[in-house]
């Protein structure tokens, strides 16, 4: 980091490498634009595909047809690739080598790396650094694009950088979970943890238990063959596939599908509704073990990676603590409680897991002390299970703080570090235990890396990628880039860019947003509900309750077409304190920024008032009609709050109805916050009262 120059800190890539230096000479992007190969490496299967991308993307990114030049070892190519050595017979395996180094210099890329993963990682910090030249400090500029001179040497700082995605809550088609490895690879993430069966469903076919699909998945499931194309996408990504398979609670699907596993009677049906259900498999069979055998035998099969993850999270055990023969069955093994009980399920799962040739992945709550200490721990419940883990010598990722699906901005994922304990009262976990001592420089080498996750009981295929994108990025910078990449502002000038980047991949978290609120505008013009839209955001956490939603409810509303986190207010906070920060004499020369304020404030103001019309006509935008009335009322004291700052003076009944019109705009209405409330509530505080 030491190397890193200002200017190369502001790179458009993301994750910032290890280390960048800026040089004379870039490589414009021509119609010739060629490149070479050589080294033992470039024959690996994930090289050559990795390789043909690169016409196709460059041409989708600068709009320049391209001729597909391959030329051979000759230092004319545009750019020159050089996999020194191959690496073993897939699968891809933790830990395998993704260093790289890239040169830009004289109108030439030089791409080297040891092994093929390298490559594939130096291709998207190539792919990534094409940009549109700009004019800069009035110096005209060629037309076109081009990759700037640099010198990157780059490696990750973790080796497990995941994605965890539920396709169970609501089914993701294959096309979908595709398109996520194409950004997951763009990013430089390496796993793809598949949640492949919840309450909700089961989602592979089974040979063995063909009622898994045809009772389990209602119909919603990936063939065999799919999940072959998946793996196989996957790999030529440089992606791994951990499969998950949860048990003994969220497996409802299951349950209704073979009866006799469960605890409680049977028959029931395959859960519509969410939350933690008390359906628990029956952990004192040996049925149970039998049938999870021929699963596990199946799907290990299936699935190549070295790990298999068992779930194992929210054992809800009502049921077996009031089944009689449960509860003698724990008397005769000592088994105290149902703690103990799902850590002797646990056992023997794994054991079962073991016997396939499989390493164990599992959610925090199996982290018990007979479990064999080749499990991965999966922590999610805080972070100090994490710490739990590493210190009993026990391997680990981090999920707690990377949940995408609680509609956090992307600046507190980011805060999140997986070597780095949040203090005790932003653990919820822990909040009352005392700290644990650090890590040993031994037991910090358990920790792996982390998994952002994604659950999806409120999202859907037409808006997965704006839930996941670009939050996610910024998680991928946590867990590839040094410790001390923590600057917030520059993330968010880069994640900006990796943003409209990512759409030229396929992905879809913007335009898909958009056609969600044409629908939503119907015969109305959409303009007003755009610029409506940019200064609402989702509530956080478990707020918006997913309780009150069924599997089929639809997702086709206001706050279902929003992103996560509104860039136009944190904009506008930002300079609401830049304002705020003057003093009353600089305010008022400085009329260019408390214009703009203006502005803005009246442009949101205008889209309220505009959006009215449509919310009355569109039955499914007329629940929001008081969201429009806020918004419009809230921006009208922000005017007046600057101009009142403006002018001096003290004016006590205008303040009193401000902070009413504030304070409501504060409370959330329909799942929705207005962002910008806060800001605004600084401008009428700093107005001074009676
Ligand atoms: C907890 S995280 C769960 C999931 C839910 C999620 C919602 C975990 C291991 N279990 O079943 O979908 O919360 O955020």
């Amino acid at each position: 980091m030491a190397r890193m120059a200002h200017a190369a800190a502001d790179i458009p890539l993301m994750p910032l490498p290890q280390s960048v230096t800026l040089e004379a000479g870039a490589l414009e992007i021509t119609g010739g634009f060629s490149i070479s190969v050589s080294g033992a490496g470039a024959a690996d299967d994930r090289v050559r595909d990795s390789v043909e991308r690169i016409f196709p993307r460059i041409q989708r990114q600068t709009g320049i047809p391209l001729r597909g030049r391959m030329v051979g070892d000759n230092q004319a190519a545009s750019l020159r690739l050089i996999v020194a050595g191959k690496d073993h017979r897939a699968p891809q395996k933790l830990g395998d080598d993704e260093t790289y180094s890239l040169r830009v210099a004289n109108g030439q890329a030089q791409l080297s790396a040891a092994a093929p993963l390298g490559a594939l990682r130096g291709v998207e910090t190539f792919l990534q650094l094409i940009q549109q030249n700009e004019t800069v400090a009035g110096q005209q500029s060629r037309p076109g694009f081009s990759v700037p001179g640099v010198t990157i040497q780059d490696s990750p700082r973790f080796g497990w950088r995941g994605l965890s995605l539920d396709v169970s809550r609501h089914f993701l088609p294959i096309a979908d979970v595709e398109r996520t490895l194409d950004g997951m690879a763009a990013v430089k993430l390496n796993v793809l943890h598949w949640h492949l069966s919840d309450d909700q469903g089961f989602r592979v076919e089974s040979k063995k238990y063909p009622k898994l699909q045809q009772v389990a998945s209602e119909g919603n499931y990936y063939t065999q063959a799919q999940v072959q194309e998946v793996i196989a996408h996957a790999r030529s990504l440089g992606i791994r596939v951990v499969p998950e398979f949860d048990m003994p609670g969220h497996a409802a699907a299951i349950l209704a599908a073979y009866p006799s596993l469960a605890t409680g009677p049977g028959p029931q049906s395959v859960a519509h509704n969410f939350g933690v259900l008390t359906r628990l498999m029956d952990p004192t069979k040996d049925s149970t073990y039998r049938f999870l055998d021929g699963l596990i035998a199946e799907m290990a099969k299936l699935f190549p990676d070295d790990y298999f993850h068992i779930g194992g999270d929210e054992v809800e055990a009502t049921e077996w603590n009031q089944n009689a023969d449960i509860r003698a069955f724990m008397r005769q093994h000592g088994i105290s409680d149902a703690k103990g009980l799902q850590s002797y399920f646990s056992q023997q799962v794994v054991k079962i897991v073991i016997s396939h040739g499989k390493r164990v992945a599992g959610w925090d709550e199996i982290l018990e002390p007979d479990l064999p200490k080749t499990v991965v721990i999966q922590s999610w419940r805080g972070q100090r299970s994490l710490w739990q883990a590493a210190s009993q010598g026990y391997d680990g990722i981090l999920s707690a703080g990377y949940y995408l699906d609680l509609m956090q901005s992307a600046s507190e994922h980011y805060a999140i570090d997986p070597m780095r304990l949040p203090p005790a009262g932003e653990d919820q976990a822990a909040a009352s235990e005392p700290a644990p001592p650090p890590l040993t420089p031994e037991q910090t080498k358990h920790i792996l890396g982390g998994e952002a996750a994604m659950w999806v009981e409120l999202a859907v295929p037409e808006n997965l990628d704006a839930k996941l994108w670009p939050r996610l990025a910024a998680i991928a910078e946590r867990l590839w880039s040094p410790e001390a990449v923590a600057d917030t502002d520059s993330m968010y000038r880069r994640l900006a860019i990796t943003n409209r980047w990512l759409e030229f991949l396929g992905l879809s978290q913007r335009t898909s947003l958009v056609r969600m609120r044409q629908r939503l505008a119907g015969s109305f013009p959409r303009g007003p509900l755009d610029t409506f839209s940019t200064i609402l955001e989702p509530v956080e956490g478990y707020e918006r309750d997913s309780e009150k939603y069924q599997t089929e409810t639809p997702l086709n509303r206001l706050i279902d077409a929003i992103p996560p986190e509104s860039d136009a207010a944190r904009e506008f906070r930002n300079k609401v304190d830049a304002y705020l920060a003057e003093s009353a004499e600089a305010r008022k020369s400085d009329v260019a920024l408390r214009d703009e304020l203006l502005r803005q404030l009246a442009a949101w103001q205008k889209s309220a008032d505009d959006v009215r019309p449509m919310m009355e006509a569109n039955g499914l935008l007329t629940q929001d009609l008081p969201v429009a009335d806020t918004v419009s009322a809230l921006c009208r004291v922000a005017q007046q709050a600057i101009t009142r700052l403006d002018a001096g003076g003290r004016d006590a009944s205008w303040k009193q109805e401000a902070t009413a019109a504030v304070e409501a705009a504060l409370r959330h209405q329909d799942s929705m916050l207005i962002p910008i409330a806060p800001a605004v509530q600084k401008l009428v505080s700093a107005v001074p009262g009676g």
